[in-house]
């Protein structure tokens, strides 16, 4: 039958580690294969996940911020640590301005580019689909099938605007919120979104002369608002400068389950996004402006009712 061609292939009982190198040409090429079918949400890909093995316990780290804060190029120095450590690493960028400009892909892309052949790294690119930013509508599927596979670390990048951070933060094991010194006014305007659900923050372009008088005016703002100290970092993503104590902190809070407990609240995010696409399936607006066409001409329509319909 063709499905058994989208049957996956992983390696359930034996985690990915670079001791354990599973990770084979033709790994990689079943690996591709599976987020394409998923992020195309070809037929076939219920049993491709229904068959994935339990929770795998990979960290998942979210790497958010305004667009040019120099997320890939931390991102990139971050692969450098985590694989200097002996860890396998897979990175999602999903950027939701790619599906204007090609510029954003490409960057990533040149921005990582050193680590195309290396055996304990995997990177890829998401579209997002449709103008309602957010993540991938198959992002959890996506990161499930990488957690099979049994990286290490899974980092995904992710523009923060509107809802994405809080996506993210459900996502991720820890977020990272990634500010620049121009970011200054914008402070303000994104503490309801971007900084309430950082766990680290970093401030790049620390090489930048105003970099230092931004990081204490970041540390005054915060201070007064969280119990929690949320640890603010400077790094200079361009020259590794500051990357290890991020690394470090990263490993920390993943270690020590993190400064808040997400595991429950991820899950929950999880299965309500899960069961809400389940629900949604087959609706289709274009299908429903035309049963309301139909019933307006019948002088039939009433909201309530019609909706009721689906
Ligand atoms: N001066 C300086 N430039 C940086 C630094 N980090 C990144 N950049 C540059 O900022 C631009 C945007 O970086 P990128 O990583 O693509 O940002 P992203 O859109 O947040 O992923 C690129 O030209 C980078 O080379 C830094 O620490 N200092
Ligand atoms: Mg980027």
């Amino acid at each position: 039958m063709a499905s058994h061609n989208n049957t996956l292939f992983l390696y359930p009982s034996q985690r990915m580690t670079a001791a354990n190198p599973k990770f084979t040409p033709a790994s990689i090429r079943e690996l591709t294969r599976n987020i394409s079918l998923v992020e195309n949400n070809m037929p076939g890909i219920d049993a491709l996940l229904q068959n994935l093995p339990p929770e795998h316990s990979s960290n998942i780290i979210g790497v958010t911020g305004p667009p040019g804060a120099g997320k890939s190029t931390l991102v990139d120095a971050l692969i450098g640590q985590f694989t200097n450590d002996g860890e396998t690493v897979a990175v999602l960028c999903v950027d939701p301005t790619s599906s204007f400009s090609r510029g954003a892909l490409l960057g990533d892309r040149i921005r990582m580019n050193r680590w195309h052949d290396h055996p304990n790294v995997f990177i890829r690119s998401l579209a997002t689909r449709g103008s309602m930013g957010g993540l991938h509508p198959m992002i959890i599927e996506i990161t499930a099938i990488l957690q099979a596979f049994g990286f290490d670390k899974i980092i995904i990048e992710t523009v923060g605007v509107g809802q994405t951070e809080v996506e993210i933060a459900g996502l991720a094991d820890v977020t990272l919120v990634v500010l620049v010194p121009e970011s200054g006014d914008d402070i303000q305007a994104m503490k309801a979104g971007i900084m309430e659900i950082a766990d680290i923050f970093v401030v790049n372009k620390g090489d930048r002369p105003d970099a230092d008088a931004f990081l204490s005016n970041l540390r005054t703002r915060l201070r007064p608002e969280s119990e929690m100290e949320v640890p603010v970092f400077k790094s200079t993503a361009t020259t590794g400068d500051g990357i290890m104590p991020i690394a470090e902190e990263i490993n920390r809070l993943i270690a020590t389950g993190g400064t808040k407990n997400r595991k429950i609240d991820m899950l929950t995010e999880k299965v309500w996004q899960l069961v809400r696409h389940e629900r949604m399936r087959g609706l289709d607006k274009e299908d429903i402006a035309q049963k309301i066409g139909k019933a307006m001409e019948k002088g039939e329509f009433q909201l309530f009712r019609f909706a009721r319909t689906f």
